[in-house]
């Protein structure tokens, strides 16, 4: 095969009177039908400001040609959380950042298929922590957004969408501002049956995961009140794992029909009136559950999030009440470091579930050098019977929080990754093309 070498040509500064680039190989040994394209955009919109956008096509896997675009969303250099949600509801998936260190807190990135606008969401400095979650929250049809502080802070917001004028800030509401710091992940879904959806969300430092109800009018009303479901260990602590809980998410576990919380090492069942945990591991950190093949009890995936771990595959064919039937297995030759990105979806369209989960290189302040050279992301093509094939998207760069979402809304999952502090600010998008040496698909 013909060997090809990629340069890319980063535009470390955004102004045109600094011109300096650095450059590095992304990858050496491309196929030959891979090519490079360069252009400039004006994304913020300020007639001066040019950010650098690199198109290439890397020909990854055999089913599917990855074509990545690097871009500056032009925030601090701590991203913290990476949300993805339909927020002006034309069908492609819209990709929010969350910093802190400096204002912005959030930054909006709206892709309308061929050029990328930056829009502010809220002005103001916060410290946002990682996590977020979309939800319509005041009822009036478009998704609303809602972060947590970090270990500075006690409060959690939500933002107001204001579709369908998008020209100013979103209004910031209190959803938390007393009790204990730190917010890592949030998740909505009706885990208590009640017809509409519950807010569930970590307080690390109160080492407790804590449901909210929506109030009535939450327009008008707030702080939320809240309460504890689940307090104590959560799979953090142990051998390299990370320091303090995270990672939540929703699925219906034993097949009753009900949408169970899955938190850190943990799935939990609602009888009674209360939720029972049943630990299904030993280390937690970002939790997936789905059906990797037919089965009434989903299984879960358990990546180390802000530690080192393996990446565990968990099965019940039995009891899923009782922790000992959840049967682990590791999927990846070596622990993952740092493994703070873990998606579930399928990728290639072939009808089977996949995994995708990433490492970060980088989770110290300053954007170089890396903490973890080798750090990969990897696609787990699965068989539907529960096997799967590990792939390698890339190795060296750093993920955080990176998630599965139709950016172009052509119908195919696409990769969005925002590292942490890793050459921050920054933003790829790895666009899913299922034909060989094309262009990011218009989006309709
Ligand atoms: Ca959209
Ligand atoms: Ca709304
Ligand atoms: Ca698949
Ligand atoms: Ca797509």
């Amino acid at each position: 095969m013909r060997r090809v070498s990629l340069l890319l040509l980063l535009l470390s500064s955004p102004s045109l009177a600094q011109f300096q680039f650095r450059h590095h190989f992304v990858d050496r040994d491309l196929p030959g039908a891979s090519y490079g394209q360069t252009s400039f955009a004006d994304i913020d919109n300020d007639g001066g400001r040019n950010h650098a956008l690199f198109l290439e096509n890397l020909a990854r896997s055999p089913s599917i040609n990855w074509t990545r675009q690097t871009l500056n969303p032009g925030g601090s250099n701590q991203q913290t959380g990476a949300l993805v949600a339909d927020f002006d509801k034309d069908g492609a998936t819209d990709i929010v950042i969350a910093h802190r260190v400096h204002a912005p807190a959030l930054v909006w990135m709206r892709f309308d298929g061929k050029t990328w606008q930056r829009q502010v969401i809220d002005p103001d400095f916060l410290t946002v922590e990682a996590g977020g979650a979309a939800h319509d929250i005041d009822g009036d049809g478009d998704l609303d957004i809602v972060f947590g502080g970090d270990g500075q802070s006690r409060q959690i917001w939500w933002w107001e969408n204001p579709y369908p004028n998008f020209t100013g800030p979103w209004k910031r509401r209190f959803i938390k501002n007393d009790g204990a710091n730190q917010h890592h992940d949030q998740v909505f879904a009706d885990f208590l049956g009640e017809g509409k959806p519950q807010l569930v969300f970590w307080n690390q430092r109160a080492k407790s995961l804590m449901l909210a109800r929506i109030p009535a009018d939450p327009r008008v009303t707030g702080p939320w009140p809240y309460e504890p479901i689940f307090s104590g260990q959560a799979g953090e602590g142990v051998a390299a794992a990370a320091q303090y809980a995270e990672g939540v998410d929703s699925f219906d576990i034993d097949g009753d029909g009900r949408i169970d919380p899955i938190a850190g090492n943990h799935w939990f069942h609602f009888r009674d009136g209360k939720f029972h945990p049943v630990k299904v591991g030993a280390i937690g950190g970002r939790i997936r559950a789905g059906h990797f093949r037919p089965s009434k009890t989903a299984q879960i995936v358990i990546a180390p999030g802000d530690g080192s771990g393996p990446l565990i595959f968990y099965s019940c064919d039995g009891d899923p009440r009782q922790p000992a039937c959840w049967q682990p297995r590791n999927l990846l030759p070596r622990d993952m470091v740092h493994g703070h990105t873990l998606e579930l979806g399928d990728i290639n369209a072939d009808g089977h579930l996949d995994i995708f989960a990433a490492e970060m290189a980088k989770w110290t302040r300053s954007p170089e050098p890396r903490d973890h050279n080798d750090a990969t992301a990897w696609i787990l093509y699965g068989d539907g019977s529960g096997n799967f094939r590990a792939t390698t998207l890339v190795s060296g760069d750093g993920w955080h929080e990176g998630k599965l979402a139709d950016v172009d809304g052509d119908g195919d999952l696409d990769i969005v990754n925002k590292p942490y502090t890793w050459q921050a600010p920054r933003l790829d998008i790895w666009f899913n093309a299922r034909s060989a040496g094309s262009s990011p698909p218009p989006r309709r």
